[in-house]
């Protein structure tokens, strides 16, 4: 009888021990990770890496990271001065996602100057995911935000520029980028012109969130929608597995559901850099005309704050910081050196 209770004892106190191993490891700390796409990234990155280090959420960080392309005057391809579409309207795509697939989008939204934002109201306040047009914009203006002019007087330059020419044709994007424009152009402000941010966190809780903002290709078409604003393509994030976002012709990133693609490949085993390889050179296999001049960028995040990056073209470079890394830019590998 004592034996058997001597044997519960120690059977109980084993395993309130192996609780408290388990708790204990759970507990280990999360390194916070931030990295966003392009050099521009840096500046996105600091504003959210400021939100984690003061313990907020990663969907905070993103969100406050997001917002500082979309301000800046000198940044042509994303927010309040982003390059006009064929007829003059700068309309702007985002969409923003958390680890538990709260998500929200706006595409072919006009006169708001932080697509983002309005992105993570329609997170917040709807039951959907995204809106578009005029639609987007009413939502956004019943949610408070101002309607403005976003083409500025350098955007107008560029576009009644390009309206001499007409000529559309994207064109892979280098590190001081060119994309969408025509090679070599002397438009005003092409030196500064980047491409979309795309942002993805890991704050110190282990929370996964990414955001996505552009105003996409510059000169499209009315209407046209790229692969940022779209769940699944321009963005992906599963707190179970990692975030992956993207950049480059979107149309060529929703044709391979491109980060849903990047997510489910780390599912399965692969690292967030292996993972990015495997979709850039989906892409490369099936469209191979397409690949030879068109860029696709891919970035990945895995919750054990892993990354990974790789693109088509070279010219692809990524920004990270974390407790080590602070102003970091990384040149991707990419398909072609
Ligand atoms: C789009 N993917 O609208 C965006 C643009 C971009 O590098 O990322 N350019 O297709």
């Amino acid at each position: 009888m004592t034996d058997r209770r001597d044997f519960v004892k120690a059977s109980l106190v084993a395993s309130a021990l192996s609780g408290l191993a388990g708790t204990a490891k759970a507990a280990s700390p999360v390194k916070p990770v931030v990295v966003s796409t392009w050099d521009f990234g840096v500046a996105a990155n600091q504003a959210a890496w400021s939100v984690i280090q003061g313990g907020g959420h990663a969907l905070d960080a993103v969100e406050a990271g997001a917002r500082v392309p979309e301000a800046d005057m000198k940044n042509h391809s994303v927010g309040r001065a982003g390059y006009p579409d064929r007829d003059g309207h700068v309309s702007l795509d985002a969409c923003i996602m958390d680890e538990q697939w709260r998500c929200g989008g706006v595409a072919a939204l006009e006169h708001i100057a932080h697509p983002i934002s309005v992105a993570r109201r329609v997170l917040e306040k709807t039951p959907h995911v995204l809106l578009v047009g005029d639609g987007a914009l009413q939502f956004a203006i019943e949610q408070g935000f101002p309607k403005e002019e976003l083409l500025t007087p350098e955007s107008e330059a560029a576009w009644r520029e390009w309206l001499k020419v007409q000529n559309y044709q994207p064109v892979a994007n280098s590190e001081m980028s060119t994309y969408g424009h025509v090679p070599n152009s002397k438009m005003p402000g092409d030196e500064h012109n980047h491409d979309t941010l795309g942002i993805l966190a890991l704050d110190g809780q282990g929370r996964l969130s990414g955001a996505c903002t552009t105003s996409g290709m510059a000169w499209k078409l009315r209407g046209r929608v790229g692969d940022s604003p779209i769940i699944g393509a321009g963005l992906y994030v599963d707190g179970e597995i990692g975030a992956a976002t993207s950049t480059g012709v979107g149309e060529e990133v929703i044709r391979n559901a491109g980060s849903f693609l990047v997510v489910e490949l780390m599912r399965q085993g692969r690292s967030p850099q292996k993972a990015c390889e495997e979709a850039v050179m989906r892409i490369v296999r099936r469209r191979p005309e397409a690949a030879k001049t068109l860029q696709v960028g891919f970035l990945a995040l895995n919750t054990k704050g892993q990354v990974g990056a790789f693109a088509i073209q070279k010219g692809f470079v990524y920004a990270q910081r974390d407790a080590k890394a602070t102003d970091t830019v990384v040149p991707a590998k990419s398909f072609f050196a």
